[in-house]
């Protein structure tokens, strides 16, 4: 591919050898202290208990994570993350640090802890892959949205404030397996009915069978890294295989109809697409909690606060204040009753988890309760001592 053996750091204008991976100017500067250390860079294209590979200019090369913070899940090496090797030691080498993040995937882990699990960095597109075999479940493409719109740098991840930050990556929803809805009408009901929950977001049926939507989807991710997302069985390898040219990834035996909720992707691995750009393939997900996905929440749900903007009360908890927008859209039908509960739904566990991870959020949140407990306390005083009397 490269017609004369190149410099690692060279800023020439012949292609450096990890362009391909999405080195650029900005990298390159971020890397120069590094360089002068003598290390090397790297992606990292796959990460496995404690050890990744990274492609380097040298080629991949498998390399310790012994510089990370174990307790810190945000400061664990991660698919994606561009790291500094140093070319000593054979295998495995070192990776001494990873440069500052310029986006994050993040979900929370669990609803007891706080912390919050990168699944991958430096991402410009995120697809989200929803099959068309199974009953669409439309709160799980908005729980996904707004987790991916609320995808952020990672300087931000490791910021402690409440500050909203803007969305990192673009999203698309993929309806894939599109090929088992042969009916043209119903298929188009199916993305009508996908386009309603993911305002402003491309919705595209594709086929990795048929081939259905792939170019589309090709021109779409061709430059930047795009990280694929859904549940388990979605068919995410599959489309990953049919976007590489070649079958990279296992997939699923089609045979294996009992395995539902089995993995058969189990690490998160990098690959660079022949269009151009390199795309992320990765286990499913079964829960994806929000993880201070407030930013994301807002644009998954645009429509409704837009209609929020409208209410007499600039408060308005759309309960049951006069001139509320909201509640007259829910009136005249043009908002789903579904859509409002589901967007209530993901505010309030997202300010649960935000509360977890953040003490003034926490603290307002006190604060609310408590003022709700003493209103609360005072009407049952004055009930209490309505009744008294009697
Ligand atoms: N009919 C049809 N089947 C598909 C298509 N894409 C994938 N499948 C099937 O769906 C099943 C699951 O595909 P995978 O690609 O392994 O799914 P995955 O999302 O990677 O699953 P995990 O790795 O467990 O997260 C396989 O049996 C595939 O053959 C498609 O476009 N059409
Ligand atoms: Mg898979
Ligand atoms: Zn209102």
């Amino acid at each position: 591919m490269f017609n004369a053996p190149l410099h690692p750091f060279s800023s020439s204008a012949v292609q450096h050898p990890l362009a391909v991976y999405g080195w650029d100017e900005g990298w390159e500067a971020e890397f120069a202290p590094y360089a002068a250390q003598g290390l090397v860079p790297g992606r990292v294209v796959r990460v496995d208990r404690g050890q990744c590979d990274v492609a380097t200019p040298d080629g991949v090369v498998r390399a310790d994570t012994a510089f990370v913070v174990p307790h810190d899940p945000m400061k664990v090496v991660c698919t994606g993350d561009w790291v500094a090797v140093d070319p000593e030691g054979s295998d495995p080498r070192y990776a001494r640090t990873i440069l500052p993040r310029r986006t994050a995937f993040v979900r929370s882990t669990s609803s007891k802890r706080s912390e919050g699990q990168v699944l991958a960095t430096n991402i410009d597109h995120i697809v989200i892959c929803v099959s068309l075999a199974v009953e669409l479940d439309l709160g799980r493409i908005e729980r996904f949205l707004a987790l991916a719109m609320s995808s952020s740098s990672g300087e931000a991840l490791l910021r402690t404030s409440a500050d909203s930050w803007e969305s990192g990556a673009q999203p698309t929803v993929v309806l894939s397996k599109a090929d088992l809805v042969p009916d043209p009408v119903g298929l188009s009901h199916l993305v009508e009915d996908v386009e309603t929950v993911a305002p402003g977001v491309q919705v595209l049926p594709l086929s990795s069978t048929t081939g259905e939507g792939l170019d589309v989807l090709a021109a779409t991710i061709a430059g930047g890294t795009t990280v694929l997302l859904g549940v388990s069985g979605a068919g995410k390898s599959t489309l990953a295989n049919a976007l590489v040219g070649e079958d990279v990834m296992d997939v699923r035996a089609a045979r294996d109809v009992d395995g539902k909720g089995r993995h058969t992707t189990t690490t998160r691995n990098l690959f660079v697409l022949p269009g151009g750009g390199v795309l992320i393939d990765t286990p499913g997900l079964r829960g994806v909690g929000l993880w201070d996905a407030e930013a994301g929440v807002g644009q998954v749900f645009s429509e409704i606060e837009e209609l929020a903007g409208d209410c007499r009360f600039h408060d308005c908890a759309h309960e049951s204040e006069p001139g509320c927008a909201v509640a007259a859209a829910i009136e005249d039908g043009s908002l789903p009753v579904r859509r409002l509960e589901s967007y209530r739904k993901l505010i309030r566990e997202n300010r649960r988890i935000v509360a977890k991870t953040d003490a003034r959020v926490r603290s307002e949140i006190l604060r609310e309760w408590k003022r709700m407990g003493r209103e609360g306390q005072k009407a049952m005083e004055l009930k209490r001592g309505g009744g008294r009397g009697r």
